[in-house]
């Protein structure tokens, strides 16, 4: 009779929790927020390059075909950067909650995943440009503290509820406690890769440090009438943080002038190697230039004007000795990243310069401390190398710079262009007399005349800004007497060659989009 009442009694007996499985998710996006911590943490002293998820991230941006840079720039524009980092770390959160929830179901699948994406990470990590065995180290010990984060969150969570207690959402306090000990050392050590990473490098020191050479040659200065000065267009010079920014960089490098040097090799007489001493013991010069991004569309705002100062990069090239046969300057950036510029551009007299100063102060990281190319005329992608650290000198016709292998052109002139930028798109405008106003540009040929035309009626000549050299972007304004009603407005310009800016609409790839300006009103 006795045994009978127990059986009745199931209550008393310990069994194992049931409904836990928001936990048990929240265990696996744990684990993967460790593995990454570590791996971050790990990576400080190899490489920051080598931490998974910048390496995964890195991988992903060179394997990146041609049409998705568009896509990305098109849609995130200079964001595409964040926008990378908060896709990966959606999937991320959704791979941990996966492996979490299967871990439940049949130990030890939850576990293989995070292993799987360690496999993910320890190739990246070896496809960087600077990658050498030590770079497999931060993934592999973040995955092996990951899949014990994991194993010990979900033993927790497993352990038999004790007589008595009832089946409830909330998980034991250990469970509580370790998880909150994961995501702490998770969030730890991340931080401390990202803190030590900044410091060890003291790059930051090195760039306060900086003096900016003062130029022998200095660049004229820019007459009033050259910055019209229109309120909501470009000023003429850009001020640095507001210089659009374009690399493959998910890291910004953070180079000390200690460290940087120049190795210069190839079809040359004599191979060299500069020092950033060697290279400020030659004479400075400063000069304004306009840079524009290959990726710009008709319209688009990746283009900017600064006062550099740097040393002429023909000197250099004379001083090696440039085999004749060589028509290509193939340069490296410190992360692996090659732009190919012609030999006959840098030394054809314009003002290609390696730069180690913008508008008045060391480059910033973000644009390619401590020195970068800027070659009036050409595109970025084939000009402007950033944190460069190497010249080959070779031909065309035996490498192909980065964007080349992805399908762009290899050599790229940068297109006659002008677009509108007062008043705002869809800005509320009274009849009347309405200022219009933007910026020209067609590097190292310059602007001949802007013209503008509404409603598709007869082109305009418009007001432009006195010049300052062809190697600039121009301003440009016209005064438009608005009848009510909706209408269209439409820019072009003509450079000094003759060349009319082309109408046909075409992407910027290859070679830069082609277009004329847009933009439509509606008058009260
Ligand atoms: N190292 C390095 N240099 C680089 C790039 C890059 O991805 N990596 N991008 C190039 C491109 S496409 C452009 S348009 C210019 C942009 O220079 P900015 O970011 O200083 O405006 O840098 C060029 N130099
Ligand atoms: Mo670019």
């Amino acid at each position: 009779m006795v045994t009978q009442n127990i059986d009745e009694h199931p209550s008393t007996e310990s069994r194992p929790p049931r409904r836990r499985w928001a936990a048990h998710a929240i265990s696996g996006v744990l684990a993967a927020a460790v593995v990454l911590g570590v791996g971050e943490l790990v990576a400080l002293p190899i490489n920051p390059d080598a931490s998974p998820f910048y390496a995964v991230g890195a991988t992903t941006v060179d394997r990146t075909p041609a049409w998705a840079r568009e896509f990305a720039i098109d849609t995130f524009g200079t964001n595409d950067k964040p926008a990378l980092f908060i896709g990966m770390s959606i999937l991320i959160v959704l791979l941990g909650a996966v492996a979490g929830l299967l871990e439940r179901r049949r130990r030890p699948i939850g576990s293989v995943i995070l292993v799987l994406l360690g496999a993910v990470g320890v190739y990246a990590a070896m496809q960087r440009p600077t990658a050498d065995a030590m770079y497999v180290f931060p993934t592999l010990v973040g995955v092996v503290a990951g899949v014990a984060t994991l194993r010990l969150l979900i033993t927790q969570l497993e352990v038999p509820l004790s007589p008595g207690v009832a089946d409830s959402w909330l998980p034991r306090r250990q469970f509580l406690l370790l998880a909150g000990a994961a995501l702490a050392v998770a969030a730890a050590a991340g931080a401390a890769g990202k803190f030590v990473g900044q410091r060890i490098a003291g790059a930051v020191a090195n760039r306060e440090d900086f003096v900016v050479p003062t130029a022998a040659d200095p660049a004229p200065p820019i007459p009033a009438g050259a910055d019209i000065a229109i309120a909501g267009a470009s000023t003429y010079i850009t001020p640095n943080d507001d210089f659009y920014r374009i690399d493959t960089a998910l890291l910004v490098p953070q180079l000390t002038t200690d460290s940087w040097e120049l190795r210069i090799h190839g079809m040359v007489d004599r191979e060299m190697t500069l020092s950033f001493d060697d290279l400020v013991a030659r004479t400075p010069i400063e000069r304004v230039i306009t840079l524009t991004c290959v990726s710009n569309e008709v319209g688009g705002v990746l283009a900017g004007n600064a006062k550099w100062i740097g040393y002429p990069m023909k000197d250099l090239l004379d001083e090696v000795g440039v085999h004749p046969d060589a028509d290509m300057l193939l340069s490296t950036s410190v992360d692996g990243f090659t732009v190919g510029t012609p030999v006959e551009i840098v030394t054809d007299g314009r003002d290609a310069i390696l730069a180690v100063a913008m508008n008045g102060e060391p480059l910033p990281f973000e644009h390619g401390y401590p020195v970068r190319q800027v070659v009036p005329g050409l595109y970025g992608f084939v000009s402007a190398t950033k944190w460069v650290t190497e010249w080959e000198l070779t031909r065309f016709d035996k490498v192909e710079a980065y964007w080349t292998q992805r399908g762009w052109g290899a050599q790229a002139p940068i297109k006659t262009s002008s677009r509108i930028e007062v008043p705002a798109a869809l800005a509320p405008i009274e009849p009347g007399q309405v200022l219009v106003a933007g910026t020209a540009w067609a590097q190292h040929r310059g602007i001949e005349k802007v013209e503008v035309r509404v409603d598709n009626g007869e082109w305009q000549p418009a007001t432009l800004a006195q010049e300052y050299s062809i190697d600039t972007w121009r301003q440009w304004s016209w005064m438009w007497d608005a009848g009510s009603g909706l209408h269209t407005v439409q820019v072009r310009a003509t450079d000094l060659d003759g060349n009319v800016q082309v109408e046909e609409r075409t992407p910027p790839i290859p070679g830069g989009a082609t277009g004329w300006h847009t933009r439509s009103f509606t008058v009260k």
